[in-house]
C-alpha cells in the first residue's frame, strides 16, 4: 500500500493551491454576499486545465486520474466552494458522462469545447416532484421524425444560467419506470427553452442555480446519448463519480475550517493567553484533524478504485456521506472557536458552515448515500 502522491499529483496540488490562494481568495466574501458568479476564476480554471481534468487529451482534456481531480477539488473548495461546484459539475457530471456514453459526433461537437473550458455544461435530472426519487420525472421527449420535442421543468440546476449546454434526462416511454428515461445534450437558448431566475441560496451563493423550462424544444435525434431507455443508468453511473467530487469539495471546506481554527486560536487572547492553550479548544481542533484525515482516506480510496476500474459506487457514497458530515461538524466548530467574530458575515467563517450544508444534500442526500451503501451490503 502506497500513500505517497505521484510527482504529477503533487504538482496539481501545488498549482491548484496557489491558484486558489492568489486568484480565488480575493473577493470571495463579497462574491458570496452579493451572489456574484466567479467569472474570471472559472475562465482561469479552464486555462489551467481544471475543467476537463479526467477527459482524454483526444477530446481536449488533461487525461489525469481521479485522485488528481480530488486533489484539485479539495484545494479549490478550501477557498471557494462556489467555484469548485462549477468545476465539479463540468468535470464529473458533464465531461465524464459524454466521454463514457456519447457518440463521437457529440464528443467532437460538444465535449471538446467543454473539456477545454471554452464552454460550460450543466446536468439537469431533478424536477419539482423528483429529487431523491429521480426516476419519477415528468419531462417528456416525444420523437417526431429526425428530432425530439422536449417539454417539462427541471430544477436546482447548478450552472443552469451560465452554461452553454445542458445534459437533460427525459421520459421517452411512459409507464415503464426508469426504463423509459433517456439522456440528451441540449444547447441553451433554442425556441421554447427558458432559463429561470437565480435561486437565493443559503450557501454556495456565488454559484448559479435555477430552474429550466422546456416547451416543445426541438432536439436533433443525434443528441440522444446512449440508447433510448438507458438514461437512468447513465445518470446513476455518472452520479457515482460525481459523488467523489462532492466528497472532495466537503473535504476542502473541512480543511479550511481546521486551518482557520488553528490560526485564529493562536492569535485570539482570552484570560491573558491564546485560546489555543485551552484544552477545550485543543480537543475541538484534534477532533477536526482526526475526521479530516479519515475523510481524505475515503475520498482517495474511492478515487483510486475508480481509476483501477474496480467497483466504487458504495465507496463513493461512503466518502460523500462521511466527508460532508465532517465538513458540517468542522465548520460548525470553526464558527464556535471564532465566537462572535465567526458569526459575522465579513469574517468569511460562517460561510464555511453555510457552504458545507449543501454537500449533505446535492448529488444524493446523506440518506440516499446510506441507502446505496446498505443495498451494496445486503444484496
Ligand atoms: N449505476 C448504474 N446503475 C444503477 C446504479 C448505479 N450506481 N444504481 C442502481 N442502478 C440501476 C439498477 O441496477 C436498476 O436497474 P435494473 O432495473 O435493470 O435492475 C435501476 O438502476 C434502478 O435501480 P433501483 O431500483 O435501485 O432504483 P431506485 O429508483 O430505487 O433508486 C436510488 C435508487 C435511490 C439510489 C437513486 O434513485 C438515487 O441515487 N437517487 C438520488 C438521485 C440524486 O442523486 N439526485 C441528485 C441529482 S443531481 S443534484
Amino acid at each position: 500500500m502506497n500513500f505517497q502522491l505521484t510527482e504529477e499529483q503533487i504538482l496539481i496540488q501545488k498549482t491548484s493551491r496557489e491558484f486558489a490562494d492568489t486568484e480565488l481568495a480575493p473577493g470571495v466574501v463579497e462574491r458570496d454576499e452579493k451572489k456574484i458568479w466567479p467569472k474570471e476564476g472559472i475562465k482561469k480554471m479552464g486555462e489551467l486545465g481544471f475543467m476537463g481534468m479526467m477527459t482524454d487529451p483526444k477530446w481536449n482534456g488533461e487525461g489525469m486520474d481521479t485522485i488528481s481531480y480530488t486533489i484539485a477539488m479539495e484545494e479549490i473548495s478550501r477557498v471557494e466552494a462556489s467555484a469548485s461546484v462549477v468545476m465539479s459539475v463540468n468535470n464529473s457530471l458533464v465531461c465524464y458522462l459524454l466521454e463514457k456514453f456519447a457518440s463521437d459526433h457529440i464528443k467532437e461537437k460538444y465535449l471538446k469545447s467543454l473539456a477545454s473550458g471554452d464552454k460550460l455544461g450543466a446536468f439537469s435530472l431533478s424536477e419539482p416532484q423528483s429529487g431523491s426519487d429521480a426516476s419519477n420525472m415528468q419531462t417528456i421527449a416525444n420523437k417526431k421524425g429526425d428530432h425530439y420535442l422536449i417539454s417539462g421543468i427541471k430544477n436546482w440546476v447548478t450552472n443552469g444560467i451560465n452554461s452553454d449546454y445542458v445534459i437533460l434526462f427525459a421520459v421517452t416511454e411512459k409507464g415503464v419506470g426508469h426504463k423509459g428515461i433517456s439522456c440528451f445534450i441540449v444547447e441553451k437558448g433554442g425556441d421554447g427553452f427558458e432559463t429561470g431566475k437565480p435561486e437565493n441560496k443559503l450557501g454556495i451563493r456565488a454559484s448559479d442555480t435555477c430552474e429550466l423550462y422546456f416547451d416543445s424544444v426541438k432536439v436533433p435525434e443525434e443528441n440522444l446519448i446512449g440508447n433510448e431507455g438507458e438514461g437512468f443508468k447513465i445518470a446513476l453511473t455518472t452520479l457515482d463519480g460525481g459523488r467523489i467530487g462532492i466528497a472532495a469539495q466537503a473535504l476542502g471546506i473541512a480543511q479550511a475550517s481546521l486551518n482557520a481554527s488553528v490560526s485564529y486560536s493562536k492569535e485570539r487572547i482570552q484570560f491573558g493567553k491564546p485560546i489555543s492553550t485551552f484544552q477545550a479548544i485543543q480537543f475541538k481542533i484534534a477532533d477536526m484533524a482526526i475526521e479530516i484525515e479519515a475523510a481524505r482516506l475515503l475520498v482517495r480510496q474511492s478515487a483510486w478504485r475508480k481509476d483501477q476500474k474496480q467497483s466504487y459506487s458504495h465507496l463513493a457514497s461512503m466518502a460523500k456521506v462521511y466527508a460532508s458530515e465532517v465538513a458540517m461538524r468542522a465548520s460548525t466548530q470553526c464558527v464556535q472557536i471564532h465566537g462572535g467574530f465567526g458569526y459575522m458575515r465579513e469574517s468569511g467563517i460562517e460561510r464555511l458552515m453555510r457552504d458545507a450544508k449543501i454537500t449533505q444534500i446535492y448529488e444524493g442526500t446523506s440518506e440516499i448515500q446510506r441507502l446505496v451503501i446498505a443495498k451494496s451490503l445486503i444484496k
